[in-house]
């Protein structure tokens, strides 16, 4: 496993030295989770369900974390759909799986959104369980370009705590058979 970067990744960390993430800064860590700020960052798209920014999904940061298997790396990139000043995105190569820091959920069906694209082949969504289970909750065919994603719905089953209750998961996200881009990965934890 190596660390996503590339060259371009000092730019990246200069730039947001200078403006750092609101998100990042009223986040909370309850225990081992760190709670993000929750917000309806996908209701122009018609979700009004709470979101709160995978740590790192939105790749402004550098050391964020995310590991790949292979050939992946930050790249400029204008996906601007939820405005601000986002400029960089993640690029998975063919064949190479990015893997998240460990995400915070609760049982009640939390659910996986973020923007992807590619033009070719097809983009695989896993999540590694608390239990170290991995299970495969979307394959999305190319997109073209930018694209939000569905709705991807983790296993409530697989999550081991009870009502209320948080734990972790990692979002695991695979290229196949063509490189992709990510980028801005949210997570509706359920925590009501
Ligand atoms: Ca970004």
């Amino acid at each position: 496993m190596t660390k996503v970067r590339t060259a371009l990744v000092a730019s990246a960390a200069a730039l947001v030295a200078v403006a750092p993430s609101a998100v990042a800064a009223k986040s909370a860590a309850v225990g081992t989770c760190t709670v993000p700020v929750l917000a309806q960052v996908f209701a122009p798209w018609g979700d009004a369900n709470l979101y709160g920014l995978a740590p790192g999904g939105d790749f402004e940061t550098t050391g964020n974390g995310w590991t790949s298997t292979g050939a992946a790396g930050i790249v400029r990139d204008a996906e601007n759909s939820l405005g601000g000043r986002d400029r960089w995105a993640a690029e998975i190569g063919r064949g190479v799986t990015l893997t998240s820091t460990p995400v915070c959920v609760n049982k009640d069906f939390p659910l996986i959104r973020f923007f992807a694209s590619g033009t070719a082949g097809s983009l695989r969504v896993d999540v590694v369980y608390p239990d170290g289970s991995v299970r495969t909750e979307a394959t999305l065919p190319a997109t073209g370009g930018w694209s939000l994603t569905p709705q991807i719905k983790m296993a409530s089953g697989q999550l081991g705590v009870a009502d209320g209750q948080l734990t972790t998961v990692r979002i695991r996200i695979t290229a196949q058979d063509a490189s992709w881009r990510i980028d801005d990965v949210y997570v509706d934890p359920r925590m009501r």
